[in-house]
């Protein structure tokens, strides 16, 4: 169970973020709003939330999944990927230092946390954009320790890993029709998202409730088949800057 969340609120600048997304600028108001369900939700859900201020030099600080690994054992400070990026991390070092022991991806490796999927013992690392292979190396280094086994897989479509793979329930992922088959996640029982609802593929399983953004009926049915509880929440404006539900929190 997850007892504690950290996210970071949205600057008035965060729409000059990094995104390849067509959907428009979006709205401060609508954005802060959306942020504080998602935080609410979270706290319906039994979670403590640390909620950091904005980071006026980093408008895409709010998506704080991207800067740390956190296991029950360690957190890992990630070196991410994006230039525009590179120095988030820093700011999440003191606020980790306080709940676990920590351990940092150091150059010549990069690592964004969207692409990092745990299902229990089994660490994905997603090779794209933002995450290389030293990066994958290193992470699977920290983590082995702990007894985890870490696989790498390629991610040629989407921004990370977990924009198109995520884990639902038990030995279940909710994977992209991109990934649907892929021999990396052949032990794993897979529900593909239809083609065109794909964003839908970034749920948040939180205590026993599956999160999913608002708007991708089918996918929503395909979830409330799983006899585990869903909520929907509304994450336009996120998405807008290419970001999810997992992105905007560090659960532990
Ligand atoms: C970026 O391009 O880095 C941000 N605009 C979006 C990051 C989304 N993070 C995530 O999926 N973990």
């Amino acid at each position: 169970m997850f007892t504690h969340a950290i996210l970071r609120k949205p600057g008035p600048n965060f729409a000059e973020g990094l995104t390849t997304s067509p959907l428009g600028t979006p709205d401060f108001g609508r954005m802060l709003q959306q942020h504080s369900a998602y935080a609410d939700a979270l706290t319906a859900l039994g979670l403590q939330i640390e909620m950091l201020e904005p980071l006026p030099a980093f408008p895409d600080a709010y998506f704080v999944e991207d800067v740390a690994v956190v296991t029950p054992e360690l957190a890992v400070i990630t070196r991410p990927g994006a230039g525009a990026r590179r120095g988030e991390e820093f700011h999440m070092i003191a606020v980790l230092a306080r709940h676990r022991p920590l351990a940092h991806i150091t150059d010549p490796g990069t690592l964004d946390g969207g692409d990092v999927l745990i299902v229990g013992q089994t660490v994905f690392v997603g090779l794209s954009n933002r995450t290389n292979p030293e990066g994958a190396a290193q992470l699977g280094h920290f983590l082995s320790v702990h007894g985890y086994q870490t696989r790498t897989i390629p991610v040629a479509e989407g921004l990370h890993f977990k924009s198109s793979v995520t884990w639902v329930r038990g030995n279940t992922l909710l994977v992209s029709e991109t990934f649907a088959g892929r021999p990396e996640l052949a032990d794993f029982e897979q529900i593909v998202v239809d083609g065109d609802e794909d964003y839908a593929s970034n749920t948040l399983h939180v205590n026993g409730t599956i999160l999913t953004p608002m708007g991708f009926p089918k996918t929503l049915r395909k979830l409330e088949g799983l006899s585990v509880p869903v909520v929907v929440l509304d994450t336009s404006e996120a998405r807008k800057m290419d970001g999810g539900l997992t992105c905007m929190s560090l659960r532990f």
